[in-house]
């Protein structure tokens, strides 16, 4: 066929609602990549039931037991496709300096001719779906539309759960509406004839976004953020450049409602790097009683400041894509009671009844397995079932502590914002930012060990400014001062910035074991951040901020011994200035571009932590 006749079949296949414009660039798509048929995707569970019914046909998803998990599959990636590919990733802003020392740049023009003739004719043999879609309820002043067109079936229902996906999206869609176009392929085309594989993909892989133009083009991948792409590359990476113009922020955070025994209610965001306990702590199940958590959103949130000034966010997101190997019926029994079905599983094992087992599901190990290759599995075996980056696709109006407020289209009032991290070391279980910018400092400064969310190597220290190293579409620093900005916005309209907390439940003891017991007991933690909002838990000063005072946070049941309790909060003011040094080298790196906020708060830790040294040394 000529690409004429394509574009014919394009526009044929359009809704007659369409608006102009997305017709036009899925003409345009269309007639560079050649698909074999064009198909619109409406949104609607039949749309889906047909997807999914193909998946199973072609071999990449096998149905699970009805009766065990109704409406659930299994999906395994092919074994080089496991991954967010940070390597990759591109921010091809016109100026260099504009996607600064944390990502990789490339120069647009050269990248676009890169990806034209990666793109040429690579739906060969293939369904190209045109997938609209709304962050955000539809129709919600902090929503934000875009449109993904794929030749990946498995993304398309990915999609569905992930976003408000179809044809209420679309109709959003008018002359004068701004959407993100975001172009994605395997990589894959098929010749007349060739048989295809269960999980289509590339060697070669680009994830590209266009910060000027607001586009984004993904080539070779349909694992994660690299092909979902109204994930980390629109709700983060783009989002965080529109908010950066607009005055808002797109965040790697979770969000949760908790209401106090007296029936206080408080909305609390936070950020932790890819794997370190987002989906956890938003489905926190509270071992003190009288303590109430709901879930708003487990990854991504868009903070703006409200009529009245005050920041309220929203969680743009319509499903949980959720790291399953740890989550368990002791850890998350939450999560595991949302994955009751309807939920797509890529990457775990197999039980021999059709069902689902990763490491850390159930204390005890099933006798056989399939692992997440296909491949027989016994405990023996000495290797994991799961991959360590194993996830489940589910609707988040499935989590039994879902929040009534979840779809607030205005948004909820953001009372505190918490930092964290995977540290075995140094960093104290809670600490409090004396202000904003002190706050602001944490954020930027934050490190921790790495996940195998992504590729890289497993454990190695980083710094992940407020968990947005791989996501922040633009230079790292202008991010900094923006957040900056933010918060002067909001005391210039008479109001109260967040309260700002880092914190870290992962710290080892020398026995190698964690000290904390985390999960459930995490909100002693939070009761007491939600004491400091209210003036009723106290705190002591330490060199890197306010900690609890001894007694402050309710250990009740805990079974934190004394001596445990006293190294979780211990502030050791050597390897704090040690760090600090390592933090000024790192700020470096950004140059003439860091606020001067940061090097002041830079420079108040160092005068503290030596005064600290002076007078004996153990901080806290
Ligand atoms: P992304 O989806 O990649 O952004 O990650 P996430 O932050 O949502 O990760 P998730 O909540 O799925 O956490 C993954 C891992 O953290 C699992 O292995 C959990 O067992 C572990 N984890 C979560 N909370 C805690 C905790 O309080 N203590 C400890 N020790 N581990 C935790
Ligand atoms: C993360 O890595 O932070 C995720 C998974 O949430 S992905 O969508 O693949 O980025
Ligand atoms: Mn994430």
């Amino acid at each position: 066929m000529t690409a004429t006749a394509h574009s014919t079949l394009a526009t044929a296949s359009a809704p007659l609602h369409a608006d102009r414009r997305v017709v036009a660039w899925v003409e345009e798509i269309a007639a560079l990549t050649r698909p074999d048929r064009v198909v619109w995707c409406d949104g609607s569970q039949a749309e889906l039931q047909g997807l999914m019914n193909r998946l199973v046909a072609d071999g990449t998803a096998i149905r699970l037991d009805s009766r065990k998990r109704p409406d659930s599959y299994l999906v395994r990636s092919d074994p080089s496709d496991v991954a967010r590919v940070e390597s990759r990733t591109f921010i091809c802003s016109d100026r260099e300096e504009d996607a600064g020392p944390t990502n990789n740049w490339a120069e647009p023009r050269e990248m676009r001719e890169t990806l034209t003739a990666l793109m040429d004719g690579v739906m060969r043999g293939r369904t190209m779906y045109v997938v609209p879609f709304s962050m955000g309820p539809v129709g919600s002043p902090l929503a934000r539309l875009g449109v993904q067109v794929t030749d990946s079936p498995y993304v398309v229902a990915s999609m569905r759960t992930m976003t408000r996906m179809g044809d209420a999206a679309l109709k959003q869609i008018g002359p004068g509406t701004h959407w993100v176009p975001a172009v994605h392929s395997v990589g894959a085309p098929l010749s007349l004839g060739q048989k295809d594989v269960p999980w289509p993909c590339n060697e070669t892989k680009y994830i590209c976004h266009f910060p000027e133009t607001r586009e984004i083009w993904s080539f070779g991948s349909a694992y994660g953020g690299n092909a979902i792409l109204a994930k980390k590359a629109f709700a983060l990476r783009i989002a965080s450049v529109i908010a950066r113009d607009e005055g808002w922020l797109a965040e790697h955070m979770l969000l949760l409602k908790v209401t106090d025994p007296q029936g206080r209610v408080f909305h609390v965001g936070a950020a932790f790097p890819s794997a370190c306990g987002k989906t956890n702590f938003a489905m926190l199940a509270p071992t003190l009683p009288d303590w109430k958590v709901e879930t708003i959103g487990d990854d991504i949130a868009w903070i703006a400041p409200g009529p009245d000034g005050r920041l309220r966010a929203i969680n743009p997101e319509a499903g949980f894509f959720g790291v399953a190997p740890g989550t368990g019926e002791s850890t998350n029994l939450t999560a595991v009671k949302t994955l009751w079905g309807n939920t797509v599983f890529t990457n775990v094992a197999l039980t021999d009844d059709r069902d689902v087992w990763w490491e850390g599901l159930t204390d005890e190990v099933p006798e056989h397995l399939t692992d997440w290759t296909g491949e027989d599995w016994t405990p023996a075996s000495g290797r994991p079932a799961a991959h360590p980056n194993a996830r489940f696709t589910v609707a988040a109006a499935q989590c039994p502590t879902i929040s009534d407020d979840w779809e607030d289209p205005e948004g909820v009032v953001l009372d505190a914002i918490i930092f964290g991290g995977r540290r075995a070391t140094n960093v104290p279980l809670v600490t409090e930012a004396r202000d904003w910018e002190h706050g602001v400092f944490m954020g930027a400064t934050i490190s921790s060990e790495q996940t195998a969310a992504a590729e890289g190597t497993v454990g190695q220290l980083r710094r992940d400014p407020f968990a947005m190293l791989p996501f922040c579409g633009y230079h790292m620093a202008d991010y900094w001062q923006h957040w900056l900005d933010v918060g002067a916005a909001v005391r210039k309209a008479g109001q109260r910035p967040p309260a700002v907390f880092q914190v870290n439940w992962f710290r080892k003891g020398a026995d190698g074991k964690f000290l904390w017991p985390g999960f459930g007991d995490n909100i002693r933690v939070l009761a007491w951040i939600l004491g400091r909002l209210s003036g009723e838990a106290d705190g002591v000063t330490s060199p890197v901020g306010t900690l609890p005072a001894p007694g402050a946070i309710d250990l009740d049941g805990a079974g934190v011994s004394e001596s445990q309790y006293a190294e979780l909060m211990r502030v050791d003011a050597r390897s704090h200035l040690t760090e600090s040094e390592d933090a000024a080298r790192y700020l470096e790196t950004f140059g003439e571009k860091v606020p001067h906020e940061i090097h002041r708060e830079l420079n108040t830790l160092r005068e503290r932590l030596r005064g600290s040294l002076a007078n004996g040394g153990d901080a806290a």
